[in-house]
């Protein structure tokens, strides 16, 4: 992996060349947790990629040849294909480099963790609501939201792993 932290690309920079043959491109920014989502699937099947980060605020003009959406993240390939959408780059991941696979072949195993996956989507987004959130009355139905939401994960994923960062990232926001 190359340019993981490497100085985010913003308006006026020089678009990248072509994605070098035997890497895969991913057009990131650094703290995106849904960005994190393809990192930690090309890390986990050990694909060799580059990363380019993106700054947000202030968006390379020709980014959005990359994703009119103007969102990260997005996977390049050395044939100029391009695929977004975190969920869907992790699933292209999976098929397009099978040698490891990380979703289950059965129909029924891979639903369940999509439905996993649709579940956690709800987690990032209040979790920066709350961060945003300047008043700490107003941040109580959120707070009550994302404990909701995070119970129902930790009936289905290993409580050791992801829910026990996510837990102790509850209680620093609780003891906000
Ligand atoms: N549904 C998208 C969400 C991606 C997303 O919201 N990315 C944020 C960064 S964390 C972004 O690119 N924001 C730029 C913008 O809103 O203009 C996915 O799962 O890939």
């Amino acid at each position: 992996m190359s340019g993981g932290s490497a100085r985010s690309l913003g308006k006026g920079s020089a678009p990248p060349g072509p994605v070098p043959e035997g890497l895969i491109r991913v057009y990131s920014m650094r703290f995106c947790p849904y960005a994190q989502r393809t990192l930690l699937v090309l890390t986990a099947k050990g694909i060799r990629h580059e990363v380019i980060n993106i700054n947000l605020k202030n968006k390379p003009e020709w980014f959005f040849k990359k994703n009119p959406s103007g969102l990260v993240p997005v996977l390049e390939t050395s044939q100029g294909q391009l695929i977004c959408e975190s969920a869907i780059t992790c699933e292209y991941l999976d098929e397009a480099y099978p040698e490891k696979k990380l979703l289950p072949g059965d129909p029924y195993e891979k639903a369940c963790q999509k439905m996993v996956l649709e579940s956690f989507s709800k987690v990032p987004p209040l979790i920066l609501r709350i961060l945003r959130t300047q008043n700490k009355e107003d941040c109580s139905g959120l707070k009550e939201e994302l404990h909701k939401e995070i119970t129902k994960l930790e009936e289905v994923i290993n409580p050791f792993s992801l829910m026990s960062w996510t837990r102790w990232q509850v209680l620093k926001l609780r003891s906000r």
